[in-house]
């Protein structure tokens, strides 16, 4: 049958009517891909999610395809949305295809060059804030409630439910729930989505047993973790840099019922699992997704995980996103004249 897009895949999971105009690029979908490396590193079977493959280059499109077509089909003219970056890409490009108004408001100077440019070129109204992701979250709040502007941040409940079906996805693939779900903690919509989704597909009878959920934040930007508001998060992640998620309690819920875990990684680690996946996987990511496979490393050194177990890794977001980050971690090509012996000389492969 021919793709046509998560909304139309996962129907009867989805508040989707024939009322409903659904405005899709084709998102979902995603490679689920097994790493030789990891299994053999953890004794278990790795899977890694790339969800950079999605039309945008993030799972964002997931829930902003449902939020925008819910949008359209309540009569709505402008959609509004604070961003680390990839909700702001993604409710652009979907708005642009709805013909709604986007307004973002970003945190000044602190959303990777990919990001910016998506919403800029898809023509959103974005305006830089002086101030931190939950600045920007508060003003878009008050912003949505005075002025009948639809919020699209994860706050709407239509985002986690279409963000629910990359855990249906991953159930398709694999035959059966993971025994372990590793993602990245930013705002905590995702780790809510996943866990509701995988609940929904055992309530079908789909899956007989659940994963033990493990949330994995930015050290410096760990307010889960630490059980406090992080008023200025530090990290070099700048998609999970976020010290007052929207949906903390929902996060700890899936932690507490799925006897999983919230931890974090440091920058450090964080970069070493990025460099792991583009070096040995063959898999850009940005840095933020890269939290989930620092995770891994993480409790593996601990003796986390049980033998034989199936594992599966969320990679959130495209390498290409942050290209600046990937340059600073690398070094400049060599420039040599154009001259075949100084070339070859430098080949030393
Ligand atoms: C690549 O775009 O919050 O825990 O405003 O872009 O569901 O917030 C992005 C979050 C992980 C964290 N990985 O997910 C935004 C924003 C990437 C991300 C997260 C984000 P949540």
């Amino acid at each position: 049958m021919k793709y046509k897009g998560i909304l139309e895949k996962y129907r009867d999971f989805l508040p989707v009517s024939e009322k409903t105009p659904v405005i899709s690029l084709l998102e979902g979908n995603t490679p689920l891909i097994f790493s030789g490396r990891l299994s053999e590193l953890t004794g278990c079977s790795v899977y890694l999610k790339y969800e950079g493959a999605n039309p945008t280059g993030s799972f964002k499109d997931r829930g902003m395809t449902l939020a925008i077509s819910k949008a359209l089909e309540e009569g709505a003219k402008a959609v509004i949305c604070a961003s680390t970056g990839n909700t702001s890409a993604s409710a652009a490009a979907y708005s642009a295809k709805a013909g709604l108004k986007c307004i973002v408001i970003l945190p000044k100077g602190a959303i990777a060059q990919g990001k910016l440019a998506q919403a800029l070129i898809h023509g959103a109204k974005v305006i830089a804030i002086e101030g931190n992701f939950d600045d920007a979250l508060g003003i878009v709040r008050e912003l949505s409630s005075g002025y009948s502007i639809c919020l699209v941040n994860s706050i709407n409940p239509y985002r986690i439910e279409g963000q629910k079906t990359g855990a249906f996805e991953v159930v398709d693939v694999l035959g059966k729930a993971p025994d372990y779900h590793l993602i990245p903690v930013g705002n905590a919509g995702n780790i809510t989505a996943y866990w509701k989704g995988y609940k929904e597909y055992k309530g079908k009878g789909r899956i007989d047993s659940l994963p033990k959920m493990c949330g994995f934040q930015a050290a410096g930007a760990a307010p889960i973790v630490e059980k406090r508001i992080i008023k200025e998060p530090k990290t070099i992640a700048t998609a999970i840099k976020i010290g007052n998620p929207a949906s903390w309690s929902k996060a700890e819920e899936a932690i507490i019922e799925s006897f999983g875990r919230i931890d974090k990684v440091t920058d450090e680690e964080i970069l070493e699992a990025y460099r792991f996946l583009a070096e040995k996987e063959g898999l850009f990511t940005e840095p933020a997704s890269a939290a989930s496979v620092a995770g891994l490393f993480k409790l593996k050194a601990e003796g986390y995980f049980e033998k034989d177990k199936t594992i599966v890794c969320i990679l959130t977001g495209h390498g290409l996103k942050d290209p600046e980050l990937a340059i600073s971690q690398t070094k400049p090509p060599r420039v040599l004249p154009r001259d075949l012996d100084k070339i070859i000389e430098k080949m030393k492969l």
